[in-house]
């Protein structure tokens, strides 16, 4: 026999065990206590009602443990001490009944207060935002910002990766920019997504830039960011799709607005050269079936 019995060093072992495995996936610690945060301003405000409502739920498992404590102490068994009998307190009764609403209605004012900010995209900053925004228009569950004009950037999941097109200015959808995996942003300018799915349900989420949006198929949901410094933000598609879920990663670059209008005009001449090679390779083959071009 140790210094502890066994059953105690095999549950030591157990939560050692689970915290060490915390240690070697930093990321699933999060900001630890509270949701991410930092890399816009809808996640800040979901940060801060996280926060009001901790420090509400705190004080109240204060004096909960604290009336705990006392009771404990004061009304502990005692030679030749008999418990009082009590049957029912009004006073009491209707003072925890009201009290518990009370802190209900705090709660659900001071998140309806916050829902709005969260929601709602914002304007994008005036210089950040020449050449770059556009009008959008809302409709359904699509709000824009108050302005009317943000980066409209379409999400597309699919197993297992996600596609991004950009807005290009004319009509023709066909000939848009796109990329995988990474979406490439303007800091200080309203991105506002329209996220589909064309297989199975995925889940948009980069945690630094606000909650969860579901991409399912047959709907469009609706939501938006505005990168405040420019970065890598990573994030993860967060509805189990497949056996490749785990792979399905995504990433938003935040870079200056200039750097943005080059990085779409990249991508057009990438794929006006993969264009005219393909038509190359076209009329070559079509000279001459039996080549192989
Ligand atoms: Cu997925």
């Amino acid at each position: 026999m140790g210094l502890l019995p066994r059953r105690y060093i095999f549950s030591l072992a157990a939560v050692a065990a689970t915290a060490a495995s915390l240690l070697v996936t930093p990321a699933a610690m999060a900001d630890f206590f509270s949701p991410e945060s930092g890399g816009s301003p809808n996640a800040n405000r979901i940060d801060t009602l996280y926060w009001i409502t901790f420090a509400i739920a705190m004080v109240i498992f204060a004096a909960v443990i604290g009336t705990l404590g006392y009771c404990l102490v004061k009304f502990r068994a005692r030679k030749g001490a008999v418990a009082a009998q009590i049957h029912g307190n009004t006073r009491l009764e209707i003072a925890w009944t009201v009290g518990a609403a009370l802190i209900l209605v705090v709660l659900a004012v001071v998140t309806f207060a916050a829902l709005p900010g969260i929601r709602d995209p914002e304007n994008s900053d005036a210089a950040a935002a020449a050449g770059i925004v556009q009008p959008v228009a809302a409709h359904g569950n699509k709000k824009v910002p108050a302005d009317g004009k943000a980066l409209n950037i379409d999400v597309n999941g699919q197993q297992y990766i996600w596609r991004y097109t950009y807005p290009d200015g004319d009509d023709n959808n066909l000939n848009n920019p796109f990329s995988y995996t990474e979406m490439v942003v303007p800091v200080g300018v309203t991105v506002t997504l329209d996220i589909r799915a064309q297989d199975v349900a995925h889940s948009w989420w980069i945690p630094k830039l606000g909650g969860k949006m579901d991409a399912v198929p047959g709907y469009t949901n609706y939501t938006w960011f505005k990168v405040i410094k420019p970065g890598v933000y990573h994030g993860q598609c967060a509805e189990l799709c497949g056996r490749n879920h785990a792979n399905m990663i995504a990433t938003v670059r935040a870079v200056s607005p200039a750097e943005y209008k080059q990085y779409i005009e990249r991508l057009k001449n990438d794929t006006k050269s993969a264009d005219a090679a393909a038509a190359v390779s076209r009329k070559k083959l079509d000279a001459n079936p039996q080549a192989n071009p």
